[in-house]
């Protein structure tokens, strides 16, 4: 289905006089309201195929019904969300998830959509049913040269397939890693990974970047062969200049300063991106900002402090994706959730008076810096947000109008109460 853009422009006149008033107090009051909102228009956050249906637990899983059943659905699901806020303008693909039949159709069916295709991931910790070998004991690092040939051609296949379609980065994810001490020689783990890495990257166009996603432990439980920022930063500076560091917000032990590693890394010119989720206790994959809502506001403020102090373009210089998948939620109400907190905790960073904290700083006057963050964190920015949506042609409340306007019952309708999504 795809939205009515009437539906949008009649939704946002019924509640155009509410929002206004609250505009009112930014427009007159905040000398940097406008260049917010501006920025806010330009961000995009890019959405992966595998969030679009009901995530699954070990234990179960239980389809919300209107699942999209192939590419051309989780482009629609896109389409759909990015018609709602104007912020989800790219979907990143899942290969062999989501491998496109008709790359000319494919592509024009996200031009309908105003998509882009974000960066393409690689999948080596799974066993394909037409697969020669397994993964069982790891893709990149494995002991026979052969299972990583087949991983090292696998992600050579992505980069073809994200080629056609447009596409700019390949992020690769391991599960590669080791469940109990003794099972692996780390440093020749270390190696073969490094080497197989090379392969890859050395099949890379010009103008792409690799992410190097780590993660602290699951699918293995001892050790994983890129399982810290350390490690991942590691292979991208071994790697070369087009290798970078993912940080995924789900997949650091639990209590990680993540802001301190995002304002490393971004320094070191060494950060490609994000996965945005929310944690409590590993790798939840829960809704962006839904658990640490301050945390997400600090990882910002870095991030805006280290983007400028780079010159570097807020919107275009990394990689801004979700990695969120539920059990419990409509997919795509998660999602819209989702973005609006990202925008709200980049807002809130945009707000920090930089001057008087670096003034606070060098003056040790810890209570005025800390003042100085929570002011910016404690501001409903909300109407900031809605504005830039209405401007650039979305609804002021997304969630709000998806479920006046049943989408999803729509979506059961044309796909049935009963589809489950390919993907995690
Ligand atoms: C597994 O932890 C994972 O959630 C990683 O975050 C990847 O980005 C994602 O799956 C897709 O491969
Ligand atoms: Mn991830
Ligand atoms: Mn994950």
């Amino acid at each position: 289905m795809q939205l009515d853009p009437n539906a949008i422009a009649d939704y946002n006149q019924s509640q155009l006089e509410g929002h206004q008033r609250k505009l009112s107090y930014w427009t007159q009051e905040v000398a940097t309201a406008e260049p917010i909102i501006r920025k806010l228009i330009d961000f995009q956050i890019a959405i992966p195929s595998w969030a679009l249906g009901t995530g699954g637990t070990r234990f179960g899983r239980f389809a919300g019904g209107g699942e999209p059943r192939s590419l051309e659905e989780k482009m629609a699901d896109v389409g759909l969300l990015h018609a709602l806020n104007q912020a989800s303008g790219a979907i990143s693909l899942h290969i062999p998830w989501d491998i496109p039949t008709d790359y000319d159709a494919i592509k024009g069916l996200a031009a309908s959509y105003s998509l882009a295709f974000d960066a393409v991931n690689s999948n080596t910790f799974q066993d394909q049913p037409e697969q020669e070998l397994s993964y069982k004991f790891g893709s990149l690092q494995h002991v026979d040269a052969a299972v990583r040939q087949q991983a090292i051609d696998h992600n050579i296949d992505v980069i073809r397939h994200g080629e056609a379609l447009g596409s700019k980065a390949l992020t690769v994810w391991l599960s590669d890693g080791s469940c109990f001490p003794g099972q692996l020689n780390f440093r020749k783990a270390f190696g073969r990974t490094l080497d197989s890495l090379g392969e890859i990257y050395a099949a890379l166009p010009e103008d792409w970047k690799l992410f190097v996603e780590y993660k602290a432990f699951e699918p293995n439980f001892y050790s994983m062969t890129v399982g810290d920022w350390g490690s991942s930063f590691l292979y991208a500076s071994k790697l070369g200049p087009k290798a970078y560091t993912l940080v995924d917000l789900g997949h650091h032990l639990p209590n990680a300063n993540i802001e301190q590693i995002v304002s490393i890394l971004l320094n070191e010119g060494k950060l490609g991106g994000f996965h945005f989720n929310d944690s409590k206790y590993g790798d939840d994959d829960l809704t962006a900002g839904s658990i640490k809502p301050y945390q997400l506001f600090l990882i910002f403020n870095e991030l805006v402090d280290g983007m400028d102090a780079r010159g570097m373009n807020h919107a275009t210089s990394l990689g801004w994706m979700i990695d969120a998948s539920h059990n419990v939620k409509d997919p795509l109400e998660d999602l819209l959730q989702s973005v609006e907190a990202i925008q709200l905790a980049y807002a809130q960073a945009l707000l920090v008076d930089r001057q008087a904290l670096e003034e606070a700083r060098e003056a040790n006057d810890v209570a005025q810096a800390q003042e100085i963050l929570q002011d910016a964190f404690r501001t409903d920015v909300r109407p900031l947000v809605a504005e830039a949506r209405r401007r650039a042609g979305g609804a002021l409340q997304p969630l709000a109008l998806y479920r006046q306007l049943n989408v999803r019952q729509q979506l059961i309708g044309e796909r049935g109460a009963k589809t489950i999504a390919t993907g995690l």
